[in-house]
Formats: C-alpha cells, sequence, structure tokens
C-alpha cells in the first residue's frame, strides 16, 4: 500500500525500468525527443565551471544549472501545465525544503491522517510531494501530475526568473511559498550534502574550494544571493502570490511562522484547531527532532529519477542556526557577509549579516 495515496508522486514503474508502454501522443514524443538535442546544443554555447555534484555545471540567464535538472527546466517549460491554485514550495539548496515539505504535507492533509499513524512516519518528507525539476522527467513521456489532489504540491529550486510565465507572472494565480536561509549556514550544509552525492569517479569537494565558489556565484541553482533576491522582490510585488519565509525565524517561533503558511496557503487553522493544539502537533511532528529519528528517515532512499537516489539520512544533518562558526574563519565571515550586505543593499532584505560589536 502506497504511504501517500494523494500527494505521492505515483512514478510509473514502466518508465522507471525503460519500458515505454504508456500511449503518447506523436507531437509530445517529437520534443521529448528533441529535448536531449535541445540540452546538447544551448551547453555547448554555456559558459561552464566546476560542478559541486557533476563534473560541470552551466551558466543560463544567470544561474547556474547542472545538465540533468537542466533538462527538467526544459521539460518544464515545454510540458507543464501550471493549474490555478498550485502551490510551488521554492528554495535554493539546503534552506529548508524538507522541513517546510513535510509541514506543507502535514498542513494540507490535517483532516485526513491521524498524527499517531501519519504517512509521514512510513514515508521520507521528499515522498511526500513532488520535485518538479526532476520528476517531470520520470515518466515518459514527462510526467503529467494529473493524478496530485488539489491543490497539486510541488517543490523546486529553481530561481524564479528562470520559471514559465504560466507559473510566475502576475496574472498566474499560482502560489510559492519560498523559504531563505542564512547564507553561510546554507554553504556549509550544502558542501556537507554535495559531497555525499557527488559522482563517485570525482575527488571530493574540497572545503576551501566550495567557499571560493559560492562566494563567486557559482554552485548548481544559484548564485545564492541573485535567488533569493528574485524571490524577494516578486514577494514585494505580490505578497498574495508569494510567502517569503526565513529558516532561523522558523527555528525561532516555529508555531507563528506555519499559522502563516497555512493562511497563506488558504487553509487556515480554526478556533477550535488552535486550541486543540494542532498546530503543536504539526510542528512536533515535522521537527528536526522526529523526523531524524524515524526509521525511515535513517535507512529509506528517495528516488528523484532513475540516476539520483538520495539516502533519507543525508537531508538530516545538524538542523541548526549558526552552524558556520565551526567552519568559517573570520575572514572568511567577513567576506560572505560583505556580499551578503552589498547584494541586498537597498532590497529591503536583511539575511545573516553578523554584527561585532566592538568593545
Ligand atoms: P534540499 O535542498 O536537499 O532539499 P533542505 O531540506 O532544503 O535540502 O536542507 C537541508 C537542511 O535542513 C539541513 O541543514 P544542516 O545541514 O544545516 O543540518 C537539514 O539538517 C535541515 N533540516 C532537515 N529537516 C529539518 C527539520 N525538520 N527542521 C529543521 N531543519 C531541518
Amino acid at each position: 500500500m502506497s504511504t501517500f495515496p494523494d500527494q505521492n508522486m505515483s512514478v510509473h514503474p514502466s518508465a522507471v525500468n525503460g519500458e515505454k508502454q504508456i500511449p503518447v501522443d506523436e507531437e509530445e514524443q517529437q520534443v521529448y525527443n528533441n529535448l536531449d538535442e535541445k540540452l546538447d546544443s544551448l551547453l555547448a554555447t554555456l559558459p561552464k565551471a566546476k560542478g559541486w555534484r557533476s563534473p560541470n555545471i552551466f551558466l543560463h540567464k544567470g544561474f547556474w544549472l547542472s545538465p540533468t535538472v537542466f533538462k527538467g527546466l526544459l521539460a518544464i517549460h515545454e510540458y507543464f501545465h501550471p493549474q490555478p491554485i498550485d502551490i510551488f514550495l521554492a528554495a535554493f539548496m539546503k534552506c529548508g525544503t524538507t522541513w517546510l515539505r513535510a509541514l506543507m504535507f502535514a498542513t494540507a492533509n490535517r483532516h485526513r491522517y491521524n498524527f499517531s499513524d501519519h504517512p509521514l512516519h512510513r514515508t521520507g518528507p521528499h515522498g511526500a510531494f513532488p520535485s518538479l525539476d526532476t520528476q517531470i522527467l520520470v515518466d515518459f513521456p514527462v510526467t503529467k501530475f494529473d493524478h496530485l489532489p488539489s491543490p497539486r504540491l510541488f517543490a523546486t529550486h529553481f530561481a524564479h526568473d528562470l520559471l514559465p510565465n504560466s507559473m510566475t507572472a502576475p496574472r498566474s494565480t499560482c502560489k510559492f511559498v519560498y523559504v531563505c536561509r542564512e547564507p553561510k549556514d546554507a554553504l556549509i550544509s550544502k558542501w556537507h550534502f554535495m559531497n555525499k552525492v557527488r559522482s563517485k569517479e570525482l575527488a571530493p569537494l574540497l572545503f576551501n574550494e566550495a567557499y571560493e565558489l559560492f562566494c563567486d556565484g557559482v554552485s548548481e541553482y544559484g548564485p545564492f544571493w541573485e535567488h533569493v533576491l528574485g524571490y524577494w522582490k516578486a514577494s514585494q510585488e505580490s505578497p498574495d502570490k508569494i510567502l517569503f519565509l526565513k529558516y532561523e525565524d522558523m527555528k525561532r517561533e516555529p508555531s507563528a511562522e506555519l499559522k502563516k503558511l497555512a493562511a497563506f496557503m488558504g487553509m487556515s487553522f480554526t478556533a477550535a484547531e488552535e486550541e486543540g493544539g494542532v498546530v503543536e502537533e504539526i510542528v512536533k511532528l515535522c521537527s528536526f527532532e522526529n523526523l531524524s529519528n524515524l526509521e525511515v528517515n535513517k535507512g529509506g532512499v528517495q528516488k528523484f529519477n532513475t540516476q539520483l537516489k538520495v539516502e533519507n539520512r543525508d537531508f538530516f544533518r545538524k538542523g541548526k542556526v549558526g552552524d558556520w562558526k565551526n567552519y568559517l574563519t573570520e575572514e572568511m565571515r567577513e567576506r560572505i557577509d560583505s556580499i551578503t550586505e552589498t547584494k541586498l543593499k537597498d532590497s529591503g532584505l536583511s539575511l545573516g549579516v553578523t554584527k561585532i560589536t566592538l568593545s
């Protein structure tokens, strides 16, 4: 029995095995066949740099992408048909997707499941709803996601400017929940994670090198700052369409942030639910301590596509604010803070710049 009868990505088994049994529209098939060709010709013209997971990443419209997710982006532009009430969880890598995914799933489905016997106990949060970037290419010719209940929930790491207008234009009614994190913690988390999933044929990525690449903006889905600013500006223009959250605020006040999230999703908690402790139940269910100690998250595996499989345990490391202090020298901290201050200047957004008080 599937643990997620509703929001699960429902990977077509024959697609994973490479057997194409699903009847497909001829035109769609043709465009799909062209995706590789399109990707290859684009990659040949784009600036490339060292990847954190794969050998190379490519600069497309100001953002660095690995070839795998680049193909996903092309497929999204060609094939993905957003529905008016879709909700997208967007974030730069390692800024809180796992946590938010669990919270959004638990909130949207709180009337269906018992907290004592919840699907999140049996499947890692990444199984709760699809990662659009990779799962668009799981079924053949592309995943249609038609079976998902409304509102459909998706996660994406793509920058706001890279997504199709059908999703992001002000006239579109799709909603985005964006979660950002202080850049120094995002760097540390990403460096750890990418070394875990890095191709075994490649030498490990040394921390100093990752630091330099990050500061130069060279990392999958980055530059970090432009990613954050893209969603921040869009959220300022359309606050009803984009909810901008910070990992640090969520750590500090999870219940208050969850109520904000539920209201934005159009699923506000009722007074009776609040009195009955539903908010706290969801916060507890989705907490780092609870999720990281579940058997499924100690031993299970998340399949993103036929090539990318990640052990659930790799999505849980420390779950803390300020771990960068264990890695960065004062000089390194100063450089990242200064980049952050420069990039965010006049944006109205502040993010993790450490104020040093001189005695
Ligand atoms: P992704 O980009 O691969 O989806 P994402 O979930 O966004 O990863 O980020 C992982 C970070 O969130 C990890 O941070 P760390 O490396 O600094 O520890 C992970 O530990 C943290 N994390 C995962 N689940 C939770 C949670 N329930 N509460 C708080 N932090 C969490």
